[in-house]
């Protein structure tokens, strides 16, 4: 989360000779960032409890106009961690005329600061929902050779669901493989282990509509058949790796056609700012319908890279042409998996961790399975003072039909 204030020194703020501003007057700006962002979060003022950093960079001047931004960094369960940054975008020209001025081009950063502020529990009035673990336990692209830890048969399969529900997955994301370890989108296969799935657990059930590269979109939407709760659709293509993942728009409009005459809830994978407008063209044609549920799946090669602030972009840009009746998710790949996870928790979002997208749990330490990558996503959402959905009450915050 950011805010953005912009303020012109005027000759009040003046506080030393030739006219120069004192660095406090640039710190009281720093806490009316934070004020807003703590109203925006908690609903309340909070506290600033201390800097850690605090620079000063550059003289700042009556006459001079301040761009000031704040940005949340992470959230404890009281606690805010917040960076700051004021820069000069105006200047007065008082060396030319009495009224010349002009754009500081590129604007000059006049101060940073860290810091902590804090929030007490009874004074957070915004509902903080639960968060949804989703577990992408077997994808398409992981091989046996990578980990032995990937279920490949019905029985380990559903084993692996089971496990990762207990670790405090709601979701598990489900792609299909034959024994030998191949991808394949078959019905059969996925009736299969959907039962392995259901006969032990209760979680929803997301089936890809994504399969795996070169498979063709009749083939990939298969699942489809089965009347899943929850589907996949992808609504761009792109290079993913060396490949090339394509999703015609005519094709993605039949997928998103077949996902809504089943009334199959369709989580919208995005994997670049670009997909948000193509979701967008989707809902205008009524090709997709609130409640939304976005995965915001980040550093694929050929896609956004894993960051926070590619991540904090996405989110923001769904306050634009998107209805209010929408939750969104963040899987990253790689070692990027669970720092990703956890930032997303922080921000209010939910997350999907799993050997789909990442085999290590720690640098080098293979994952023995996604139950332990869910449960290290589970102790961010403790950390963050977030409760962990149950598959019910994730089912009432993606309003599941
Ligand atoms: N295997 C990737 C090419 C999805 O599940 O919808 C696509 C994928 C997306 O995994
Ligand atoms: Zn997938």
């Amino acid at each position: 989360m950011r805010v953005r204030l912009r303020l012109r020194m005027s000759s009040h703020d003046a506080h030393y000779g030739g006219g120069l501003v004192d660095g406090a007057r640039v710190l009281a700006l720093f806490g009316d960032a934070a004020t807003e962002l703590l109203a925006r979060l908690d609903g309340d003022e909070g506290l600033f409890r201390a800097y850690d950093a605090i620079e000063f960079l550059a003289p700042v001047f009556a006459g001079d106009t301040l761009e000031v931004d704040g940005e949340l960094v992470s959230i404890g369960k009281s606690s805010r961690k917040m960076r700051f940054e004021a820069r000069k975008v105006l200047r007065a020209r008082p060396d030319v005329s009495d009224t010349a001025a002009e754009v500081v081009t590129p604007p000059v950063v006049v101060a940073r600061a860290s810091g902590t502020c804090v929030t007490p529990a009874d004074k957070q009035r915004l509902p903080r929902p639960p968060v949804i673990l989703t577990a992408a336990i077997v994808g398409a692209e992981t091989t046996r050779a990578q980990t032995p830890h990937l279920p490949l048969t019905a029985e380990e399969i559903g084993e692996e669901a089971r496990r990762c529900r207990e670790a405090g997955a709601a979701v598990i994301h489900l792609h299909a493989r034959e024994p030998d370890g191949t991808p394949t989108q078959s019905r059969a296969r996925f009736a299969e282990f959907i039962e392995a799935i259901r006969a032990r657990t209760d979680v929803i059930v997301q089936t890809s509509t994504g399969g795996a590269i070169g498979m063709s979109i009749e083939e990939r939407c298969q699942p489809l058949e089965l009347g899943p709760e929850m589907a996949t659709i992808n609504v761009a293509s792109m290079n993913f790796g060396d490949d090339l993942f394509v999703n015609k728009r005519s094709d993605v409009e039949q997928v998103a056609g077949w996902i809504r005459e089943r009334r199959i809830s369709a989580e919208i994978e995005c994997y670049d700012l670009g997909h948000l407008d193509a979701a967008r063209a989707l809902l205008a044609k009524g090709l997709l319908a609130p409640p939304l549920h976005f995965q915001f799946v980040l550093g694929v090669p050929g896609g956004v890279g894993a960051t926070p602030r590619a991540m904090e972009l996405m989110v923001a840009e769904l306050e634009h042409g998107f209805p209010a009746e929408r939750t969104w998710a963040v899987a990253a790949v790689g070692r990027h998996q669970l720092p990703m996870a956890e930032h997303a928790i922080r921000l209010g979002g939910h997350a999907r961790v799993g050997l789909e997208d990442n085999i290590y749990l720690d640098k080098g330490v293979l994952s023995q399975g996604s139950a332990p990558l869910v449960e290290r996503a589970a102790g961010f959402a403790r950390a963050a003072g977030r409760e962990i959905a149950t598959p019910d009450v994730a089912r009432k915050l993606l309003g599941l039909r």
